[in-house]
């Protein structure tokens, strides 16, 4: 056995972390992994999923062969096979209703496979469709709205600079068990041992008390979905002790007053019934924001997924641009990415961050007219969208590397949704929940299988770090990667599939990318499309588009002008990943608002007031009648989302899938640790195990999502053995963030009873 050691960057999830690999290539048998303590950003942690890339790769449920129906049944078949039933089915489909007939859901993954991020567009080309969904509408969106409405970019995200701050206030979030979110920030524990250990403090807001809460200075346990109320009475309580102090934002925040006024009726002592928080820890909270020279407020799902989601998202960073925390030291901060980053690019750094803001709304969705936001409708509109008939109707969809059976509300419905299609693809590694409505299956690489470069998490990470690495193991002879999967998609649908070979649409698409760099680009002046071309040889697919994006990008050599620059060769030679320091301030240059300018007040909020006011009216109402409880969500170390739960070193332990209860409210139900309970609403009901734990305030129980892996057409057989039940059949599909379109997924009243 020829065992190497190799180094790669995890692409599990947002942290990025460096590991460390023994692999023997020969046997294609991934043999130990470790951390990667010489890694410029992880510096050796990692967590129990990395070490399951192990049991991911070996995992005898994972598809390694397309399956195609027939009969009713999912049966193996070879590629040429695959996509032959995909062309004979998909063709009529377009030529009797066209491309917007196709929708298309894409899942969470894609973030982390620049091999899908950086093809996927062209399946969506080919088909022209406005049928676009994604787990964006399960999760982050009123993140993109509030740096949409803000700075003028839907991905112009600020990140806490945990590494120099004095205080961070977490709301909504567990980084200690999730290692962030639209933030990358690897060894979250290391660096907040280090914040304490220079005299920092750490806030952590959050119902339940979590291992963050734990870890944390103060934990105030506040009610669910009221997080909007308490972000607004920060701001009135900034203006009301006069505690406003943008430092140098002051010449670009425009608005101020109609803010003020907005929020006036908002201070501490009116909505400490809704929040359930004291009110002298708020202003206490506000203060110390203010106050202290770096400061950060960071605010993630909890607060996301939630009836107001984009308007508290856009309200936290709004308070941290009043208390000057903003594109400061030590408050939050936007990292330069070494590639494909909107705000980096030629000519901004110089416009003095005048632009033109973003849109949403162009179009609106068929069924129930929500707005498209970045180009998407709500994950929740997609069933009714294939569901309803008339012009428009979805008649076929195409999933990749997503599972909206579990992660979407209403999966029952969608089910049906699913069901009742005329044909549905989905490129995935597992015939799970979702994929077992599909007619064809494209199996997914394993992570060793593919490169990775971890595209938007470099324009959220808590250092400006590049890094890449090449795949571990080949592909076996024949099996396409899955940015060739997503090209001959594009060429079955759009006809071209008998002309045109993946390989020429690969020379076409860099050819594109090739002649835009050199117009944007002044540096390349003097390059033909001929010189920069040979240069990037011998690489194809995404590989070579990464290469050209950071050889153009904001540290890139551009082809030898600037000869000390980056490339993917410097990468390569760096597998520990380069350094470009600590993140620095953008301001102007990062904007893209009219006149450069930061809107405190965008239209978009202002509407939105009137639906916030008439909710702190009500939830005074409910907390008085008192007696309801909410359920809210939850993640754990071993878990990811609903797709790891088929790999034995994650399995194995306590149930993670249990109903979370505080002991006051058990003892009102006559339950204990292990019985099982009915969880109801008027969505749906579920039967699940009970934990009592103090760690769950009175009111409020957890249930995380991802789980019941109940069907037995599916396959990943481990996940059966422990199928817990799927959280989201008590969430609405009718219940949305209006601004963003996201599901509200936590503050589900529920009823518990013992059965
Ligand atoms: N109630 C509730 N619901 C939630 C949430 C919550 O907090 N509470 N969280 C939401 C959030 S934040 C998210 S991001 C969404 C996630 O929503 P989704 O992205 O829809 O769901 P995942 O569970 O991440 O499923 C990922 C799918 O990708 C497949 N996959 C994994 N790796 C690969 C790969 O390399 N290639 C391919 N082709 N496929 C792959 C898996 O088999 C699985 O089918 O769920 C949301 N749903
Ligand atoms: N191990 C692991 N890591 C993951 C994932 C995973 O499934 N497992 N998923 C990944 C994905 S896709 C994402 S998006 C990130 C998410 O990363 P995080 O946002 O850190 O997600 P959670 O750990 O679910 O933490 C959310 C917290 O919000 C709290 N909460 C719920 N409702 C409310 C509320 O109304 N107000 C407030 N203030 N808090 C509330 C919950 O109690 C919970 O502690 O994690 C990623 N990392
Ligand atoms: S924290 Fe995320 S990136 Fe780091 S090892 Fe765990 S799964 Fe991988
Ligand atoms: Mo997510």
């Amino acid at each position: 056995m020829a065992v190497e050691t190799t180094h790669r960057i995890c692409s599990f999830c947002e942290a990025t972390c460096g590991l460390e690999l023994e692999v023997d290539r020969e046997a294609r048998k991934l043999v130990s992994v470790r951390g990667n303590k010489d890694d410029v950003l992880s510096q050796g942690y990692l967590c129990p999923k990395a070490v399951a890339l192990k049991d991911l790769d070996e995992d005898p449920d994972r598809l390694r062969q397309p399956l195609v129906r027939r009969g009713g049944n999912l049966e193996p078949a070879t590629w040429d096979e695959a996509f032959a039933e995909i062309k004979k089915r998909i063709r009529p489909i377009l030529e009797e209703h066209g491309g917007g007939s196709v929708g298309i859901y894409v899942g969470n993954p894609t973030a982390h496979k620049p091999s899908l991020s950086l093809a996927h567009g062209a399946l969506v080309r080919s088909l022209g469709t406005s049928h676009m969904y994604s787990a964006s509408t399960l999760d982050q969106m009123p993140r993109h709205v509030a740096a949409g409405l803000m700075y003028g970019s839907w991905t112009s995200v600020p990140v806490p600079d945990i590494d120099r701050t004095d205080l961070i206030v977490v709301v909504g979030g567990n980084p200690m068990a999730s290692n962030g979110s639209m933030w990358t920030v690897p060894n979250f524990r290391g660096r907040h041992r280090a914040l304490k250990e220079r005299g920092g403090r750490m806030v952590v807001i959050d119902p339940k008390r979590t291992q963050s809460a734990k870890a944390a200075d103060t934990h105030l346990a506040i009610r669910p979905g009221t997080d909007v109320f308490f972000f607004f009475s920060i701001l009135a309580t900034l203006f009301d002790e006069d505690l406003v102090q943008p430092r140098h934002l002051e010449s670009y925040l425009i608005n101020v007053d109609l803010l003020r006024s907005a929020v006036a009726g908002y201070l501490p002592e009116e909505t400490a019934e809704a929040t359930g928080l004291e009110p002298e820890a708020v202003r206490a909270l506000a203060r110390d924001l203010s106050r202290t020279e770096r400061a950060v407020l960071y605010a993630r799902i909890g607060t996301s997924v939630a009836e107001y989601g984009s308007t508290a998202n856009w309200a936290v960073d709004v308070i941290n641009a009043l208390c000057g925390n903003l594109d400061h030291e030590g408050g939050v901060m936007w990292p330069r990415a070494a590639a494909f980053q909107f705000n980096s690019a030629p000519g901004r750094e110089v416009n003095g961050g005048e632009g033109k803001g973003v849109r949403s709304g162009r179009r609106k969705s068929r069924v129930r007219g929500a707005p498209e936001v970045m180009g998407e409708f709500p994950a929740v509109c997609l069933a009714e969208e294939i569901e309803t008939p008339g012009e428009g109707q979805i008649r076929a969809l195409f999933t990749t590397a997503g599972n909206p059976a579990l992660s979407a509300p209403n999966g029952q419905r969608l089910a049906r949704a699913l069901d009742s299609l005329d044909f549905m693809v989905s490129t995935d590694i597992y015939l799970n929940e979702t994929t077992r409505h599909a007619d064809v299956i494209l199996p997914g690489q394993s992570p060793l299988e593919d490169f990775h470069f971890p595209i938007p998490f470099m324009a959220m990470s808590v250092r400006n770090v590049a890094r890449f690495s090449p795949a571990v193991f080949d592909l076996e002879e024949g099996r396409p990667a899955e940015w060739q999967i997503m090209y001959q998609l594009a060429l079955i649908i759009s006809g071209q599939d008998e002309t045109t070979s993946t390989q020429d649409y690969d020379d076409m698409v860099i050819s594109n990318q090739v002649n835009a760099a050199l117009k944007t680009h002044p540096t390349l002046e003097g390059f033909t499309p001929e010189d920069i071309l040979a240069q990037l040889e011998p690489r194809r697919g995404p590989e070579r588009q990464v290469d050209l994006g950071v050889r153009t990008g904001p540290y890139g050599d551009f082809f030898g002008a600037r000869p000390d620059g980056l490339s993917l060769g410097k990468l390569l030679e760096n597998p520990q990943g380069i350094d470009f320091g600590a993140l620095e301030p953008r301001l102007p240059g990062v904007l893209s608002t009219p006149g450069g300018k930061i809107d405190l007040m965008p239209q978009a909020i202002a509407e939105d007031l009137p639906r916030v006011k008439a909710g702190l009216a009500r939830t005074r109402v409910e907390v008085g009648a008192g007696a309801r409880l909410l359920m809210i969500g939850r993640r754990n170390t071993r878990t990811n989302n609903s797709w790891m739960h088929n790999l034995p070193t994650l399995a194995k332990g306590k149930f993670k899938g249990a109903l979370e209860i505080s002991p006051a409210d058990a003892k009102a139900r006559g339950l204990a640790s292990g019985d099982i309970a009915r969880v109801e609403n008027k969505s749906g009901s579920v039967e699940v195990e009970v934990d009592v734990t103090d760690d769950m305030s009175p009111g409020t129980v957890s249930l995380p999502h991802g789980f019941g892996h109940v069907m037995s057409d599916t396959n990943m057989t481990i996940a059966a053995r422990n199928p817990g039940v799927n959280s989201n059949l008590l969430a609405s599909d009718q219940a949305v963030d209006p601004l963003s379109g996201t599901a509200i997924l936590n503050a589900i009243p529920v009823e518990v009873s013992a059965i």
